[in-house]
């Protein structure tokens, strides 16, 4: 016994004492104005536009829509709930996916509702099921891959544990033994983002207790993601890029660790999110819809008991002031496509300013390009180019010649005058 007290006393001595991820609060004026950029969003509620990621994030944010939100949520469950338990023989492309149905969940749980109706009971059947696919998908020798991604795979175990619905440990048992071994993870290509998504899930599991006897497993998989995640921070101070880095903070700020830097790098990490707020990297909504929880010291594991009542600031709708200036400045782009036969590559002139979406339009107007693409939560994700349409675990990469791959999607990303684009069809 009393070797237990001194071994204690030596982990509680300075050096090893535990750390928190700590980011003091930022100007409200900036939250406030994030907040504002989701509004227009709101208004569209067509099955294409809808995206739950959005109210999660509003809910767990300092910031609120008011009747616009519940209108939201209201008409979030008309859709999905049509969608996915309505008995219409509706195309089956329509129906939300996996992980937009984990995101639902989620959205549901931010409002304090929890899944004990009939209705609740079927999309929690629904989920299960889904993960059981993956399961089968990624195979006993967990030689396979889940069809959706270990990111997905991640967030539904989050979205039934914060219901408190418990998987089986063979599912979780899939997703730490990805963790365990590193590559599967690595094979996603952004890893931060998984493995926090990972991580948030073992930390729901852990304060639920919902697979106890996975318990030290699940407390071990959580100290390698975190670490993980802490080691890949950039020399400016992101873990992995900007976009992974809310996740990662969602991650780190759900417990203290021993024996590591925590708190400096979490307010590096800050400092760095903060200069690219600035910079208005922070314009995709589903982004924002992940970064507006960390503002408010909030994560996804704090839907195990939301706060439905927390007081939050109304935001006023910005009102368009319609600019007078006429873009008269163009740039030039060239894009090109080297995987296809013949090889394409053209220069391209669109006003300053376009979106590498404007680029792609021009160029298949000019002739001699084709393109298409698949909405999802983030805008349109590019699905063919030429013709040529990705197949199983393949993706259109895009590259800022000679190989840089972009942190942004076609809508945002705004090539600079002089830049060649290059889409190139590879593995993950
Ligand atoms: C898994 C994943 C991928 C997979 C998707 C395939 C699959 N079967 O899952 C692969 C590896 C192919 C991929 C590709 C890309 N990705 Co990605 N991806 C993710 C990740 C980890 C999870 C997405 C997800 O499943 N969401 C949950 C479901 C419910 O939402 P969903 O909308 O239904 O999901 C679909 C879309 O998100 C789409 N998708 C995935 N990535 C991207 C990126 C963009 C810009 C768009 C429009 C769509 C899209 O694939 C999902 C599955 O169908 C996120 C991480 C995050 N923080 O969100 C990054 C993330 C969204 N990706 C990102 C990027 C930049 C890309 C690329 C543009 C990289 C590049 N240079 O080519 C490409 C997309 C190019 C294109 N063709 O349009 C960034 C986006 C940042 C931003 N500001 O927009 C993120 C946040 C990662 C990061 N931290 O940098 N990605």
């Amino acid at each position: 016994m009393g070797r237990l007290m001194v071994l204690l006393f030596l982990l509680g001595s300075p050096g090893a004492l535990a750390e928190i991820c700590e980011i003091p609060n930022v100007d409200s004026k900036l939250v406030e104005r994030l907040g504002q950029r989701l509004l227009p969003w709101m208004d569209q509620l067509s099955q294409e536009h809808l995206n739950p990621s959005i109210y999660v994030g509003l809910r767990l944010s300092s910031v609120q829509a008011g009747d616009k939100e519940a209108f939201y949520l209201h008409s979030l469950k008309l859709n999905y709930q049509q969608n996915l338990l309505g008995n219409d023989h509706s195309d089956r492309e329509a129906k939300p996916t996996m992980g937009q149905l984990a995101l639902y969940m989620l959205a549901l749980r931010a409002n304090c509702e929890l899944a004990r109706s009939h209705k609740g009971d079927k999309l929690v059947s629904q989920l299960k099921r889904f993960l059981e696919d993956e399961k089968n998908a990624i195979g006993h020798n967990h030689k396979g891959h889940p069809h959706t991604s270990y990111y997905q795979y991640g967030l539904s175990i989050l979205a039934l544990c914060v219901h408190q619905k418990r998987v089986h440990d063979r599912v979780v048992g899939k997703l730490l033994h990805a963790v365990e071994h590193d590559r599967h993870l690595h094979q996603d290509h952004l890893s931060v983002d998984t493995a926090a998504m990972a991580g948030l899930a073992f930390t729901c599991l852990e304060r639920s207790n919902l697979n106890p006897d996975l318990r030290n497993r699940i407390t071990l998989a959580l100290r390698t993601v975190r670490e993980k995640i802490l080691k890949a921070q950039t020399s400016e101070g992101h873990f992995g890029n900007v976009y992974s880095s809310p996740l990662a903070l969602q991650l780190l700020m759900t417990s203290p660790m021993r024996g590591v830097q925590l708190g400096k790098a979490c307010l590096k990490a800050r400092a760095a999110l903060l200069a690219s707020l600035q910079d208005g990297a922070f314009q995709n909504v589903l982004m924002i819809s992940q970064l507006l929880p960390v503002l408010n010291h909030k994560s996804y594991v704090d839907l195990i008991s939301p706060d439905c009542l927390a007081p939050r600031a109304m935001l006023e709708p910005v009102m368009e002031t319609l600019s007078q200036t006429q873009v008269s400045e163009v740039i030039r782009v060239t894009l090109k496509v080297p995987s296809v036969l013949p090889p394409y590559r053209h220069s391209i002139t669109v006003p300053a300013g376009s979106s590498l979406e404007d680029v792609l339009k021009k160029a298949q107007e000019l002739g001699g390009f084709m393109y298409g693409t698949q909405s999802s939560l983030l805008g349109p994700y590019l699905t063919s180019v030429m013709g040529k349409e990705v197949g199983k675990r393949e993706f259109w990469q895009l590259l800022r010649a000679p190989d840089t791959p972009l942190l942004q999607g076609i809508a945002d990303y705004t090539p600079k005058n002089g830049e060649t684009i290059e889409l190139r069809l590879v593995s993950w």
